[in-house]
């Protein structure tokens, strides 16, 4: 399965030594291993037959310009300590890697990994390298799609025996911060729950989650303001969508109802399943969490017409509270994900 991507760029096109360096989800670069970088470099030098990253800086870059822009090599395999990395040279002057479990092979993927970094850096959605968060969200988009590949066309192909039904259901999880997402997802995958667990996303956080229905890759979105940029290109081959509130902090109501429809309003996710989960029902006072009480239907009336639910053109969602908490409905959340899934 692939771990991490990577990106290392000359900060001038000379030096090789002043490098910057991108990495997804997690840095490439620790304090035991800090002189990988070089290994990689030369790694991929020593195992390249045309494209030296290291050396010849082309001189027919203007030529080539008017055409592709971007120069590909084709991936090199290299192990370093533990890792097994594949990297690819662009233009002699970038790198990028991808990082694989020690047990994959790598030239599975060579043909997605050339094909999808020529395409983003060839097409109209070309990256200029001109900030860094152009260089994030290009590492994103790659991350996303190769490990989409990986997921389904190779681990699929492992695992036909094991699942049954063969359904691998995608779930974007998002919200704005604090609501509970990934106290959600460690619930789901481990059982537990923490109150004291305070450790916003930055990044995005994906689980799987073997069922007998099939089986779910959970991604669980970082909701602090900064990164909900990023909710675009997570949501991409989203088979299922889950908005998650905070009944409990209605102070928050009126940011989370903007951060909803601005996504939903976007044309390409109007038909996709949506289940919206009204979290942390345990802090408002309804007696025992029964789902039929009066106050139960007349909160769950309120929300619905704040958010204005129901002028969702997609028919095909659902709202229910949830707990995280006490666990209250948390297995309702698995159920309705496929029942949502399946209709
Ligand atoms: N009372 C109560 N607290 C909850 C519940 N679910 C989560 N929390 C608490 O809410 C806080 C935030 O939870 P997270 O899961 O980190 O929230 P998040 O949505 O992932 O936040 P970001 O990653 O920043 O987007 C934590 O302190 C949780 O313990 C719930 O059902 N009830
Ligand atoms: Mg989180």
């Amino acid at each position: 399965m692939l771990q991490k991507i990577f990106l290392l760029k000359r900060k001038n096109p000379h030096d090789l030594n002043n490098l910057d360096i991108y990495s997804y989800p997690e840095d490439i670069v620790t304090k035991e291993n800090n002189d990988i970088v070089l290994k990689i470099i030369n790694g991929h030098d020593h195992g390249s037959q045309s494209t030296k990253c290291k050396e010849n800086i082309r001189s027919d870059r203007t030529s080539e310009r008017n055409t592709n822009p971007f120069v590909i090599s084709s991936p090199i395999s290299q192990v370093i300590g533990n890792q097994n990395i594949f990297t690819i040279c662009v233009n002699s002057e970038m790198l990028i890697g991808l990082m694989f479990e020690k047990d994959d092979n790598p030239f599975d993927y060579k043909e997605i990994f050339e094909d999808l970094t020529n395409e983003l850096l060839n097409s109209e959605r070309c990256c200029y390298f001109k900030d860094e968060v152009e260089i994030e969200n290009f590492l994103i988009t790659l991350f996303i799609d190769i490990k989409r590949f990986g997921d389904e066309i190779l681990e699929e192909a492992l695992d036909v025996s094991f699942q049954p039904s063969g359904l691998f259901t995608k779930v974007f999880l998002f919200g704005i911060d604090n609501v509970g997402k990934t106290s959600l997802t460690r619930r789901l995958k481990t059982g537990q729950y923490n109150d004291n667990f305070f450790t916003p996303n930055k990044n995005f956080n994906i689980e799987y989650i073997q069922r007998e229905d099939g089986l779910l890759s959970i991604w669980d979105s970082p909701g602090q303001s900064t990164f909900r940029e990023r909710w675009l290109l997570g949501l991409q081959d989203s088979n299922i969508i889950i908005y998650m509130i905070d009944v409990a902090n209605q102070l928050r109501f009126e940011e989370s109802k903007s951060e909803f429809w601005k996504i939903i309003n976007q044309n390409e996710f109007k038909d996709i399943p949506l289940l919206i989960l009204g979290n942390k029902i345990d802090l408002l006072n309804h007696s025992n969490n029964n789902d039929n009480s009066e106050s139960f239907e007349r909160t769950r009336k309120e929300i619905i017409q704040y958010f204005d639910f129901d002028k969702l053109e997609n028919s095909n969602w659902k709202f229910i509270f949830t707990s995280v908490k006490t666990s209250y409905n948390i297995e309702g959340v698995l159920n309705m994900i496929f029942k949502l899934v399946s209709e």
